[in-house]
């Protein structure tokens, strides 16, 4: 087989991209490891930046979110009792959408399948060759046969846990990383959301994150212990936990349900650098993670993949140096939208052992928010999406 463009992984990057590359007359194929069920099963994002929403109209995968994604011009940020609303239009005139990811690869999977894509599941023990040289070969197993596609270029768009990003050689790598003393245990209910805007709540008992998928269910999150077990909490534990977090007057009219899902993720910030090798392209979580405070994850993938498109499309169509603007692009938007998840996770949870200079420094960081214009503006900048 062969194609233009080699994707490894089948998820929002992956699609995103594919479909982006196709629309401009760009072949490519999809490996996934999984299944389309089982990549659709997955409870992640909730908040889309303006870019991530303008590419998937660009896409034309976003007419259903126009329909049923909530515009919020703001945010809420508790400490206590006390709360700061961050007004997203009065300091940038641009507001954020709320659309699970969840919906997001279920339209991108319909408009891949619209055109025909080519989008192979059940892949088994892809490997990545020649990206140094005059051409790349991805190899795969499926339904026990062995296949190989030759190819100009690779997308490594298969997550942290991912083969491509291992395929730069280890002395050209390097990582960057910070694990965080905690996790986020998640819980999808049926339930009206406790606010119309999300709530990100820090108090004396740990942080939780009030979301939303619609009006009529709701994603709550609280900070727990690295190595929690879902199985621990039952739903009563979990409401109790999360209404001692969050403002006593929201705790009032907070209306709980039996949970529909439940799952702790890891909280780590992680940078591979280069995003490039040869002819092999880092993109999203393939790349780097962010704890998921700053609703930075799949937003910054999705950052990568507008640069990553519009490099090959500009290569394709005769502009050879197209190319090599990708990684120190993507990278210098990486890096912000790293910086923002880490000090929003920073400002907000409490660290195991944390001394009382620390917990004042917070207090001292959320008081100067809570007073400060030009605080609120630089929080409404990176929270809505810094440019691309
Ligand atoms: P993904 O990991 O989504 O997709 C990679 C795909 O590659 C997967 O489908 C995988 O099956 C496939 N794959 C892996 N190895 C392969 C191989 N060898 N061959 C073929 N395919 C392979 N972000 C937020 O903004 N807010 C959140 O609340 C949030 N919560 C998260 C919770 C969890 C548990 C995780 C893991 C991430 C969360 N994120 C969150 C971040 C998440 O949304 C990612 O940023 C987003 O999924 C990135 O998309 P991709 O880069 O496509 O990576
Ligand atoms: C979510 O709705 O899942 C969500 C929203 C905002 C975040 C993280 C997760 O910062």
């Amino acid at each position: 087989m062969r194609a233009q463009v080699v994707i490894v992984g089948g998820g929002p990057s992956g699609l995103l991209l594919s479909q982006l590359l196709h629309r401009a007359g760009i072949d490519t194929v999809v490996l996934e490891r999984k299944t389309k069920e089982y990549v659709l099963g997955r409870i992640r994002a909730g908040v889309l930046e303006r870019g991530m929403v303008a590419q998937l109209r660009a896409a034309g995968a976003g007419a259903r979110m126009d329909r049923e994604g909530l515009v919020h011009s703001g945010t809420v940020l508790s400490y206590g009792d006390d709360e700061i609303r961050i007004d997203f239009e009065q300091h940038t005139g641009e507001t954020v959408l709320v659309y699970g990811q969840t919906e997001v690869t279920r339209d991108l999977y319909a408009a891949r399948e619209a055109m025909g894509a080519r989008l192979e599941f059940e892949v088994e023990d892809v490997v990545i060759e020649g990206i140094e040289g005059d051409g790349a070969t991805v190899s795969y197993t499926q339904g026990g046969n062995r296949h190989s596609i030759r190819c100009d270029y690779v997308a490594g768009c298969d997550g942290y846990h991912g083969v491509s990003r291992k395929t730069i050689p280890g002395a050209v790598r390097q990582e960057f990383e910070r694990i965080y003393p905690f996790g986020w245990l998640g819980i999808l209910a049926d339930t009206p959301p406790v606010h119309d805007e999300l709530i990100y709540a820090s108090s004396d008992n740990g942080f939780a994150l009030c979301s939303m998928r619609s009006k009529s269910r709701s994603r709550y999150y609280i900070q727990c212990d690295i190595a929690d077990d879902p199985a621990n909490w039952s739903d009563d534990a979990f409401w109790d936990a999360l209404r001692r977090r969050i403002p006593a007057a929201y705790g009032e009219t907070l209306q709980t349900g039996p949970s529909i899902e439940k799952s702790i993720a890891p909280l780590r910030s992680f940078v591979c650098e280069p995003m490039r090798w040869g002819r092999l392209f880092l993109c999203g979580d393939a790349a780097h993670i962010v704890p998921p405070t700053g609703a930075k994850g799949l937003n910054t993938a999705a950052s990568d993949v507008h640069y990553l498109s519009e490099a090959l499309i500009s290569h394709y169509a005769g502009d050879h140096d197209a190319l090599d603007i990708y990684a120190p692009k993507a990278l210098a938007r990486v890096w912000k939208a790293e910086r923002f998840s880490w000090w929003m996770t920073n400002l907000m949870h409490r660290f195991p052992g944390q001394s009382g200079f620390d917990r004042r420094m917070q207090q001292a960081e959320v008081a100067f928010l809570q007073e400060n214009e030009h605080a609120q503006a630089v929080l409404a900048q990176n929270y809505v999406g810094l440019p691309y």
